[in-house]
């Protein structure tokens, strides 16, 4: 199998300065158009960053060509030689893990965080039930550890001045933006909560777009979206990979219009949701205005506690949120079965997400930062490993818990303090990162929860959650109300019988093992 990312050429590579006498930044153009249109006088030159000895020429060489790109066999892609990252929210959950995955690949990463996760976790009353050191020991953990040197500089990302100084400093070649406050119910306490995410996440996103075309035009914007943009559709339609296929139609009035290429409808699901909708908007926008490159992720429910790095020492270890606010529902659901209490369903449990394990989801990472897009070029990947029923998460849960640590697990339906359909088909493409990246699911959620329960159960870490286990049970209404949701109904497991509902997942022919496996 012929590397993913081998016949991308300089137009992909962000060591390349546009030069010549195109103003191929012109809005409106599609590279390929460019390309086509290239007449004897217009051809397209560049200079490369790292290989000033070229002078001016076509950027045509290709990654397998060129001796700066050089082959991983275990990703099966190449990775540009020292190529910097940088990480936006590099103390969060993601942010920490993928900083340690690319240092130990030997990227040069450096990242920026306010810590604002920590205060919001403690303002809940709550805190990482993994214990975390600070920034400081953490980085001299890595170097000592793992002989990585991070370039860390703690600010806001709406601090533009420190921002752009930083950035001008690093001149990074790939970008990964976490640096958002990630939350449903957070933005749903009240007005101030809600105005602080849509005020840090789309204002935040916003300023560094300005920065990136003034500093580093040729960097690879790989911003985080969710699946949760697109909502789930009532009618079934699929959620495609943010535009739709080239084949896709309108009908209307004995009327047809082509869709191929066009944003598909979002309909998020919280104020949170909403403020990655703007998101998407700002970057796709700043693609076209100024040739800026991304890609956005649609990213499904995180899970797990494991990557080989982060697992290397105490020291090194990454978040992990059980609060309402905070805790996604897998990591609840493992610290619920710990501490015997019942899974907590919201409704019917039979809403479907799509979800991603830790180590999966770093994996997909490293390969959108070494495959950047072509300046100018938005793409959207929607990156999910599977869907699932929460009924048919509990149950995995409540097995791997019963099954392998002896515990006693119940499930209990609870009021939805949100605003979801209990019913809803849900039909997902996620067909780039396994046919085009070279992304093969890994990790099923049996595995994940076993590793989660292998480290929750331990003396130390269940002390940790007990301390915080009032946290955990959701107060926060969509309504704005703040009150106990009321029980509907325990059970125990096995013992429910599910609508023979079975969602839909497009995975790309690379993925279809992992599918069957964890088919449930
Ligand atoms: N849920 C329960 N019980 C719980 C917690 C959640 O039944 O104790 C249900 C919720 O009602 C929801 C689903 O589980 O239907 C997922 O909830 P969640 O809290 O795990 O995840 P969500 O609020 O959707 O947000 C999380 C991350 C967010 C990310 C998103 C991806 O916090 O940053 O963007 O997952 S997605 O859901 O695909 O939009």
């Amino acid at each position: 199998m012929k590397p993913y990312n081998c016949s991308k050429t300089c137009w992909n590579c962000p060591a390349a300065v546009f030069k010549g006498n195109v103003d191929f930044r012109a809005c409106g153009q599609s590279v390929e158009e460019i390309k086509a249109n290239m007449g004897p006088d217009g051809q397209v030159m560049i200079e490369c960053k790292r290989r000033p000895e070229l002078g001016h020429f076509e950027p045509s060489i290709t990654f397998e060509q060129c001796p700066e790109w050089t082959f991983n066999k275990d990703y099966n892609i190449y990775f540009l030689k020292n190529m910097k990252v940088m990480i936006l929210g590099i103390d969060g959950y993601l942010g920490w893990t993928l900083a340690l995955k690319l240092g130990k690949l030997g990227f040069k990463v450096s990242g920026i965080d306010n810590y604002s996760r920590r205060d919001y976790v403690m303002e809940k009353g709550s805190h990482t039930i993994i214990p975390i050191k600070r920034m400081t020991e953490r980085l001299h953990a890595t170097k000592e550890i793992l002989d990585i040197d991070i370039n860390f500089r703690k600010m806001d990302i709406r601090d533009l001045k420190k921002l752009k100084e930083f950035m001008q400093e690093v001149k990074p070649e790939s970008i990964v933006h976490y640096a958002e406050i990630p939350s449903a119910p957070y933005s749903l306490v009240d007005a101030e909560h809600a105005i602080e995410v849509q005020n840090n996440n789309t204002l935040g996103t916003l300023g560094l777009l300005w920065i990136m075309k003034d500093v580093v035009p040729e960097s690879n914007l790989i911003k985080l979206g969710t699946m949760g943009e697109y909502g789930s559709p009532l009618t079934g339609r699929p959620l495609f990979e943010g535009m739709f296929p080239a084949n896709a139609v309108l009908k209307w009035d004995d009327r047809e219009w082509s869709l191929g290429g066009e944003i598909t409808p979002r309909d998020p699901v919280s104020f949170y949701h909403v403020s990655k909708v703007q998101d998407t908007f700002n970057v796709y926008e700043a693609c076209k205005y100024w040739w800026l490159r991304s890609y956005d992720v649609m990213q499904g429910v995180i899970y797990g506690v494991h990557t080989d790095e982060i697992a290397a020492d105490e020291r090194l270890r990454t978040r992990f949120d059980i609060d309402e606010w905070f805790g996604t529902v897998i990591n609840r659901f493992a610290a619920q079965a710990v501490m015997n209490m019942p899974l907590s369903i919201y409704g019917k449990g039979e809403q479907i997400r799509g979800f991603i394990a830790l180590e999966d989801a770093m994996d997909c990472m490293v390969r959108l930062i070494s495959s950047p897009p072509e300046p100018g070029q938005y793409d959207v990947v929607n990156q999910v490993s599977g869907l699932y029923k929460i009924q048919n998460l509990a149950e995995i849960i409540a097995k791997t818990g019963t099954e392998k640590f002896n515990l006693n697990v119940n499930i209990q339906r609870r009021e939805n303090p949100r605003v979801e359909a209990d019913f809803h088909p849900f039909e997902v493409v996620s067909e780039k990162l396994p046919d085009v990246f070279g992304f093969i699911p890994k990790v099923t959620p049996e595995k994940a929860v076993s590793r989660m329960l292998d480290l929750l159960t331990r003396e130390d870490i269940k002390t940790r959650i007990e301390e915080k286990s009032h946290t955990i049970l959701p107060k926060t209404w969509w309504s704005g109300e703040k009150k106990d949701t009321g029980v509907l109904e325990t059970y125990k497991p096995g013992s429910k019988k599910s609508t023979g509902y079975k969602p839909k997942l497009h995975t790309g022919k690379k993925a279809n093992k992992f599918e069957k496996e964890i088919e449930i």
